[in-house]
């Protein structure tokens, strides 16, 4: 048991819920303590199908919690770069290494770190009442957590730009046009979208999935031969696949494949 996630693992999928819903879910050391072990779990299952993450309460994640840093006396300085190397960093690389998909229900607002954890997943799906505000700058700090690499990506520079200096809520529609996330979706339909998203984890062809998100993030550093090149490995493994011969196999006699993760 957790004291501030709640973390449950139902037909291989894993379920994270961020539980500090008073202080908008935001990080403290004690959750990043459990987000690890969570991840050690999820690492060592060969049976994961998906990861579904998502906050209780009326946030998502508010980043850092701030009342975990005590002010700073005229002089004193806090080396803050020690607690991104320590939590931010393997977090964020670690959810982007997990082969199984991971899939994030923005429930409220996502601020500062808490922001770049949900684009630190790979599918997300907000409430049209939640909002995006990288609050960084207001507290004179840059964004962390993979901000700055994800942003640009997802929605160009001059808007990470506009997003990350003047630190303005981005709406969850906003978000949606510009590509920041995948959907957004009506408050109320946050659980029923949940369900779905489930169903299709657990009867997707988890394998070509993980080769899907390995290749689309290895994009970003590739030329175009060198992606080509990817895409021969990696659909000359899925050609080898027990979910291939089952997917092509149900094609032909017009039926739905039941895929088993192999
Ligand atoms: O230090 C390091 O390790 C460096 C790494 C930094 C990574 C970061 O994430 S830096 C950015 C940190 N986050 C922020 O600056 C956001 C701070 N929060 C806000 O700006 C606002 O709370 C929101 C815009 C997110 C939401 O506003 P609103 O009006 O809906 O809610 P609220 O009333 O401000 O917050 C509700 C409660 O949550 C409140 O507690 P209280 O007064 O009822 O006891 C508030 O203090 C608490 N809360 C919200 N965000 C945080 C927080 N408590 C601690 N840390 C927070 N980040």
């Amino acid at each position: 048991d957790y004291e501030t996630i709640v973390f449950d693992y139902r037909d291989c999928v894993g379920y994270i819920t961020l539980n500090r819903p008073d202080k908008l879910n935001s990080f403290t050391a004690q959750m990043h303590s459990e987000l690890r072990e969570v991840l050690d779990f999820l690492e060592s299952r060969a049976d994961l199908r998906g990861v579904i993450l998502t906050g209780a309460g009326r946030g998502f994640c508010a980043g850092q919690d701030l009342g975990e840093r005590q002010p700073l006396e005229p002089g004193q300085f806090r080396d803050l770069g020690e607690a991104l190397e320590k939590n931010y960093k393997p977090l964020v690389l670690r959810m982007r290494a997990l082969p199984a998909p991971i899939i994030c229900f923005v429930n409220g607002v996502a601020a500062g770190a808490g922001m770049s954890l949900a684009l630190a997943c790979d599918l997300v799906f907000a409430v049209k009442s939640a909002k995006f505000i990288q609050a960084f700058a207001k507290i004179s700090l840059v964004p962390d957590a993979g901000s700055t690499h994800f942003l640009p990506r997802l929605i160009g520079t001059q808007r990470a730009m506009g997003a990350a200096m003047l630190a303005e809520p981005v709406s969850a529609e906003q978000a949606e046009q510009w590509g920041m996330i995948w959907k957004c979706i009506e408050d109320d339909q946050l659980q029923s979208h949940m369900q779905t998203v489930h169903t299709q984890l657990v009867s997707g062809a988890t394998r070509a999935l993980a080769a899907t998100k390995h290749a689309l993030y290895a994009s970003a550093d590739n030329s175009l031969p060198e992606q080509l090149e990817l895409e021969i490995e990696l659909q000359r493994e899925m050609g080898m696949s027990e979910d291939y011969r089952e997917g092509s196999r149900a094609f032909r006699e017009k039926r739905k494949p039941l895929f088993q993760g192999r």
